[in-house]
């Protein structure tokens, strides 16, 4: 085979040399380019076997370059200035004018024979760059989740890995893992994966130790997914356990498709690198995740109530100021809805006080599925309910609470076997209305309303003022 040769440059010494000892000389292939353009796209095409260059015009050109294969420079002109070029772009072959065609010949031989030494260093340093390269990442941004994207795409850039994802394994439950960081879709966090499907990763849970895969259709342990795997094209697998304290708290899950080739040893080696690397990452997006979530449950349990589930006093004192607040700013209806269950206490008396609580719940239950979302419904206190209806003038008011009250009535309590009816009494208040000037005021007219109610006989709406 002959061996690639490109020269770059336009010093008429150097070309009228190199034309000459190429010519005749069929072990080796020379393209003469002299637009940095054309090189770039020639190198992005193939790496040859050399690339010779004028120095110091051609080197001063290329030094942006990532040529990554032996270089040799010809010096001509103005010898000072090629030297010093030279020293600036670490290139340890070079020919000075006069020219010797034995001396090109052997140093060629030389550079040529080095090529695979030369490509392994490059390849080598390639690595290296990405590493320091994520690991100053690593320490320049708090944001987890982003670095641990940054991961999988770093690889799957190196790799040409069709699929790269870091896996995060949860101690408590080894069933199911998420993926927190896939370099398939960058938006997508947390998916949960059924481990069920992933005997590799299982495989590497009990082990703590790398798998790899070179054929997913032939391997004995994923006989099992060897249907499922199929349609998508996986062909080989490399799983790195992620190891924390001796616990492996996620993978990096790599798989290549059906056209590609299997990894190699380099660049398993440069994975396990980066997943040890990103261990601190997605320790951290693990911990930020489940704090997260404890967050949201503990603010979710600071505004409900423990009883019947719906909000609680505290959050409708919340929305009433807003709303109140609201409502008089821009002039706009706002109703309260005051809710007492009638003769509870007999309930209570009659079936205990267990029985009791399944029935506030249920009717909690059922005033809250007829009530609209930008409705606040809450527990204003033992067996009585509050509803704020925003954006609603009496007359709406008046209607929503007619439709609850025959709910009510019309639900059979299971629990207490319908013995008893369960009905409600109920007093509405609106705004606005002269005489109530702040959102006490209206709490206290729909309970007053409330009481009118009651005393009219109960099961019964009444609205302050009548
Ligand atoms: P009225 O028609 O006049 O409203 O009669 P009532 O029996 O509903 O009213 P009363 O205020 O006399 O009794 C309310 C009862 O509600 C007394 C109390 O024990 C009961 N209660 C309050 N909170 C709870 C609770 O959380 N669970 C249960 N099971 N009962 C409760
Ligand atoms: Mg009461
Ligand atoms: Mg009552």
């Amino acid at each position: 085979m002959k061996k690639e040769i490109i020269i770059y440059g336009k010093h008429p010494e150097v070309i009228a040399f190199l034309q000459s000892f190429f010519k005749g000389r069929t072990a080796y292939s020379a393209r003469f380019i002299q637009n940095k353009n054309t090189l770039k796209k020639e190198l992005a095409k193939k790496k040859p076997d050399a690339f010779l260059v004028d120095s110091p015009d051609g080197l001063d050109q290329v030094k942006s370059l990532n040529i990554e294969c032996p270089m040799i420079a010809l010096i001509s002109g103005n010898v000072t200035r090629g030297i010093r070029s030279i020293v600036g772009s670490d290139i340890e072959c070079y020919l000075l004018s006069p020219f010797h065609k034995d001396d090109l010949e052997r140093k060629l031989r030389v550079v040529v024979s080095g090529k695979s030494w030369f490509e392994n260093l490059y390849r080598k340093r390639k690595d290296l760059h990405a590493l320091i390269e994520l690991t100053h990442l690593f320490s320049s941004t708090l944001n987890s989740r982003e670095v641990l994207y940054l991961v999988v795409k770093k690889i799957a850039d190196i790799l040409k890995a069709t699929r790269c994802s870091i896996i995060s394994i949860n101690s408590d439950n080894q069933r199911y893992a998420n993926v927190v960081s896939t370099f398939e879709d960058p938006e997508m966090t947390n998916l949960k994966i059924d481990l069920k499907k992933y005997p590799e990763i299982r495989k590497v849970l009990s082990s703590k130790k790398l798998t790899i895969i070179k054929d997913a259709q032939k391997e004995p342990l994923m006989k099992d997914v060897k249907d499922i795997i199929a349609p998508i094209g996986i062909r080989s697998i490399v799983v790195i356990p992620v190891i924390f304290y001796d616990e492996v708290i996620g993978t990096l899950l790599l798989r290549t498709s059906k056209t590609k080739r299997a990894f190699t040893k380099r660049e398993i080696d440069l994975c396990v690198a980066l997943a040890n690397a990103s261990t601190n990452a997605l320790y951290n997006a693990m911990l930020y995740e489940k704090l997260s979530r404890e967050k949201t449950k503990l603010e979710r349990f600071a505004i409900t109530d423990y009883l019947t589930g719906i909000y609680n006093i505290r959050y409708f004192y919340n929305r009433i100021e807003e709303e109140f607040s609201r409502s008089a700013r821009y002039h706009l209806p706002l109703s309260c809805i005051m809710f007492d269950i009638d003769h509870f206490k007999e309930i209570n008396d009659t079936y205990g006080h267990r029985i009791g609580d399944i029935v506030l719940r249920e009717f909690a239950r059922i005033v809250k599925m007829h009530t609209r979302r930008s409705d606040v419904f809450a527990r204003y206190g033992g067996e009585e309910f509050i509803l704020l209806l925003p954006q609603t003038p009496e007359q709406g008011a008046v209607a929503e609470a007619e439709r609850l009250r025959m709910f009510v009535n019309e639900h059979g309590f299971n629990v207490i076997k319908k013995k008893i009816g369960i009905t409600v009494s109920i007093g509405i208040a609106c705004c606005p209305y002269k005489e109530i000037t702040n959102y006490d005021d209206l709490i206290n007219a729909a309970d007053n309303a409330m009481f009118i109610a009651k005393n009219r006989g109960r099961d019964q709406i009444a609205v302050n003022p009548s």
